[in-house]
C-alpha cells in the first residue's frame, strides 16, 4: 500500500432490496472486491469490506405494489435472501447493513441537514404530473403515454422502448399513471438540488488531472460527463417510501435513493463499529475503494464525491475499479426476463461449488470488456483448469507422499537443475500475484496463481519420481518435498480467490493458517510433518447437470417469445389498399454519423435509387456508423417527415426488436438495385 495511506476501506454497491443476486451481480462486483479484502487482510493491512442492501428507490415500491404488500415486507424478504447468498459465496464483509436501519435513516438525516443549513443545495420549483386520485406525485418511470414520435402506446416518462427517442415526461401524450392507469395533472413542486455545475471545476482537476490512474471506462464515462457539463441535480423526491426530508414544510417527501445509499456505506460501518467508524471515514490517511458497476459509476465518480466535498470532513475515494457487464449465453442478464443464474437456485443446483463459479467469474471478469457466461465454459473451466491442472497436482503430490513416505513429508537433499530451474520459476509468482491485485487485475492475478499449479504438474512429469522410486528414495524425497511445498504455496495463493478449497487443502495439509508471507518459500512444510488423509479437491462435472442449465435457459427463451408476443399482441387487420399505401424500399448507406447529444440516434444518408434523403435511426447502441457506410437497409419512403434532434428524418428504416430491446437491421437476402420496392 501507498506509504501515506494505513487503512483501505473498501465500499461495494448495495445492490436494491428488490430481487435476489444473480452471477452479474457476483462478478461484477463482490468476488473482486472479496478477492481485494481478503488478500489485503492476508498482508495483514487494515482493511474494512462495507456492503448492505439499498431498500429505498421507486423499484421496492412498484414490487410491493404489484405482490400486494408493502415495501417492507419486500425489502425484508431481499435482504434476508441476498445477505444469505452472499454468506454462502463466502463473501467476507466486515458490516452488512439495511439502509432502513435507524443508524442510517439518522446519519443520511444529519448529512443532508448539514447541508441545507450550510446553503449547499438549490431550491428549484417545477409543475410535475400529479395523480389527483392516488394523491401521488409520479416519477419518469411510473408514467406512460403514447409517444410523440412513433405514437406508441406504452412510452415511458423517460423513454420510448419503441423507437428509442429520448423523452421527457412532457412530451408525451395522454400521459397516465403507469400502475394505476389515472390521468395525471400538472402540479407545481420544490425540490432541493445539489449544483453539481458548481463543482464542475473542482472535478475536472480532481478526477482528470489527479486520477488519470483510474481504469479506462471509470475515467473515460467521467470526461464525457464532464465534456457535456454538469447541471443541479434533485436529491428529493415527492414519494412516501424513503426517509422524510428533514426540513419544515417538507412533508410527502423523501431523500433521492442515489442520496441515501451512498451514505449507507458510512452508516453500515457506524452501525458494526460505532467507536471506530469516524477513523475510517474522516481519516486523510484512508484509502477509499467504491466497488461497483459500470451503471453505476457517475453516482460514484461525481455525485457522491461532490455530496462529500460539500460535507467536508469525510475522505474522498482514492479509486473507483468499475467492471462492464457479464452477459449469459450470449444475451444480457435481465431480471425481469429471468435471463439470470440466480445465486440460490446456483447452490442448489451445484452444492458445494461455490468456488467453482468463484473461480469461472473471475477468470472471465468483465474487467475490461462486456464478457460472456457460459455453461459450457464453465464446465470446461471447471474439468480442464480446475481438476486437471490444480486438483490433480495436490492430489498427485498427496497420494505419492502417502504411498511412499506414509503421508509424513519426507526430507529435502540435494537438488538437480531440473528442481532449481522450477523452483526458479515458481518464486516469482508471489510479485506477479500482487502486481496484478495491486492495481485490481483480478484476471492475470488468478492466471498467475494457476501457474504455480501448472509448473508443480510439469514438474512431476519431468522428473517421474514413480521411476525414481525403484532405484533412488532419496530423489524420491527430494521431488516430493518440493512438490508439497509447491502445494503448500497453493493453498495461500489462492486462499483470496477461493477460500473454500484453500481452507479444505489446508485440513489435508494439517495447517491452521494461511501466511502471505511465506508465499514463494520452500520451508513452509518441515520434514516430518505428517499430513491428513488426501481427498479430490476438485470433481469433474458432467454433461448432464450442464445440459439440465442449457435446458432451462431454453425454457425461458420460449416463455419469453410467448410474452413478447402478448405484450404486443397483433395490430387490427388492415385491408390490402391501407398495406400498399405504405412505400417500403430498398437503399444504400452512403453516409453515417452519431447526432450529438443523443446516445442513440444515428444520422443516415441513403442513396433511394432516386436521389439522397437523410434517416434518423436509434440504432447507434448497436451499430458503428463507420460499418454501416455500404449496406443495404430496408425502409419506409412515404413517412411524414418528423424532426429528431433538430435533423429531419425522411422515412424510417427498417429494424426487429429483441426481447432485450436491441435493434437488428433488415436487410435484403441478396443485392437490389437501390429504390427497389418491397412488396
Ligand atoms: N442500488 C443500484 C444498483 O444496484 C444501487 C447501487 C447503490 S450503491 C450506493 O445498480
Ligand atoms: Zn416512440
Amino acid at each position: 500500500m501507498d506509504k501515506k495511506f494505513k487503512r483501505t476501506l473498501v465500499t461495494t454497491a448495495l445492490p436494491y432490496a428488490n430481487g435476489p443476486v444473480h452471477i452479474g451481480h457476483l462478478a461484477g462486483v463482490y468476488i473482486p472486491a472479496d478477492i481485494y479484502c481478503r488478500y489485503l487482510r492476508l498482508k495483514k493491512e487494515p482493511v474494512l469490506m462495507i456492503g448492505g442492501s439499498d431498500e429505498h428507490g421507486v423499484p421496492v415500491t412498484i414490487r410491493a405494489r404489484k405482490e400486494g404488500c408493502t415495501p417492507q415486507d419486500v425489502v425484508d424478504r431481499y435482504h434476508s435472501l441476498i445477505k444469505k447468498s452472499f454468506d454462502d459465496f463466502g463473501i467476507s464483509f466486515d458490516a452488512y447493513g439495511r439502509t432502513t436501519s435507524a443508524t442510517h435513516r439518522q446519519l443520511a438525516s444529519e448529512f443532508f441537514r448539514k447541508l441545507y443549513d450550510e446553503g449547499k443545495f438549490v431550491k428549484i420549483k417545477s409543475d410535475q404530473y400529479y395523480d389527483e386520485q392516488s394523491h401521488e406525485f409520479l416519477t419518469d418511470r411510473n408514467i406512460e403515454g403514447e409517444c410523440p414520435r412513433c405514437h406508441s402506446q406504452g412510452a415511458y416518462g423517460d423513454q420510448c422502448e419503441r423507437c428509442g427517442a429520448t423523452l421527457s415526461p412532457d412530451e408525451l401524450i395522454n400521459p397516465k399513471n403507469k400502475l394505476t392507469g389515472n390521468p395525471l395533472v400538472k402540479r407545481a413542486t420544490e425540490h432541493w438540488y445539489l449544483p453539481l455545475d458548481q463543482y464542475q471545476p473542482w472535478l475536472e482537476k480532481w478526477i482528470l488531472e489527479e486520477h488519470k490512474e483510474w481504469r479506462q471506462n471509470v475515467y473515460g464515462q467521467c470526461k464525457s460527463w464532464l465534456d457535456s457539463g454538469l447541471k443541479p441535480r434533485a436529491v428529493t423526491r415527492d414519494l412516501n417510501w424513503g426517509i422524510p426530508v428533514p426540513v419544515e414544510g417538507a412533508e410527502g417527501k423523501v431523500l433521492y435513493v442515489w442520496f441515501d445509499a451512498p451514505i449507507g456505506y458510512i452508516s453500515n460501518t457506524k452501525e458494526a463499529f460505532p467507536d471506530e467508524w469516524e477513523t475510517w471515514w474522516k481519516s486523510a490517511d484512508t484509502r477509499l475503494i467504491h466497488f461497483i458497476g459500470k451503471d453505476n459509476i457517475v453516482f460514484h465518480c461525481i455525485i457522491f464525491p461532490v455530496m462529500l466535498k460539500a460535507e467536508g470532513t469525510y475522505v474522498l475515494p482514492d479509486n473507483v475499479p468499475s467492471n462492464e457487464f457479464l452477459n449469459l449465453e450470449g444475451e444480457k442478464i435481465s431480471t425481469s426476463r429471468n435471463w439470470a443464474v440466480w445465486l440460490h437456485e446456483y447452490l442448489n443446483d451445484f452444492p458445494g461449488k461455490q468456488d467453482v463459479l468463484r473461480y469461472v467469474l473471475t477468470a472471465n471478469a468483465p474487467e475490461t470488456c462486456d464478457n460472456d457466461f457460459t455453461w459450457k465454459g464453465f464446465q470446461v473451466r471447471n474439468n480442464s483448469e480446475l481438476v486437471a491442472i490444480y486438483g490433480n497436482f495436490v492430489n498427485r503430490a498427496l497420494q505419492l507422499t502417502k504411498k511412499y513416505f506414509d503421508g509424513k513429508v519426507p526430507e529435502r537433499g540435494s537438488l538437480e537443475e531440473i528442481d532449481k530451474a522450477a523452483i526458479a520459476e515458481f518464486v516469482n509468482i508471489k510479485g506477479e500475484i500482487e502486481s496484478h491485485l495491486d492495481q485490481f487485475r483480478f484476471r492475470d492475478a488468478l492466471k498467475a496463481a494457476m501457474n504455480l499449479a501448472r509448473i508443480g504438474n510439469k514438474y512431476l512429469a519431468d522428473t517421474e519420481p514413480w521411476k525414481a522410486a525403484k532405484t533412488d528414495m532419496g530423489r524420491v524425497a527430494t521431488i516430493l518435498n518440493i512438490s508439497l511445498q509447491l502445494v503448500a504455496n497453493l493453498a495461500i495463493a489462492f486462499e483470496p480467490f477461493l477460500p473454500f478449497s484453500s481452507a479444505r487443502l489446508r485440513k489435508m495439509l494439517n495447517i491452521e493458517t494461511a501466511d502471505w508471507n511465506a508465499l514463494g518459500s520452500l520451508d513452509i512444510l518441515n520434514a516430518g510433518w505428517q499430513l491428513a488423509e488426501p481427498e479430490l479437491l476438485f470433481d469433474k462435472i458432467p454433461d448432464p447437470p450442464i445440459e439440465a442449465q442449457l435446458e432451462r435457459l431454453a425454457r425461458i427463451k420460449e416463455e419469453n417469445r410467448l410474452a413478447a408476443w402478448q405484450a404486443e399482441p397483433q395490430k387490427p387487420i388492415v385491408d390490402f389498399d391501407t398495406f400498399l399505401k405504405c412505400d417500403f424500399r430498398v437503399g444504400r448507406v452512403l453516409e453515417c454519423k452519431k447526432i450529438p447529444k443523443s446516445d442513440k440516434l444515428l444520422q443516415i444518408l441513403i442513396d433511394d435509387g432516386m436521389e439522397k434523403r437523410i434517416i434518423v435511426s436509434g440504432i447507434a447502441h448497436y451499430y458503428n456508423p463507420d460499418d454501416l457506410v455500404g449496406k443495404q437497409v430496408c425502409f419506409i419512403a412515404n413517412l411524414a417527415p418528423r424532426k429528431l434532434k433538430g435533423v429531419e428524418s425522411q422515412g424510417m428504416i427498417l429494424t426487429a426488436e429483441n426481447p432485450d430491446g436491441s435493434l437488428v437491421l433488415i436487410t435484403p437476402g441478396g443485392d437490389v438495385v437501390p429504390g427497389s420496392q418491397i412488396k
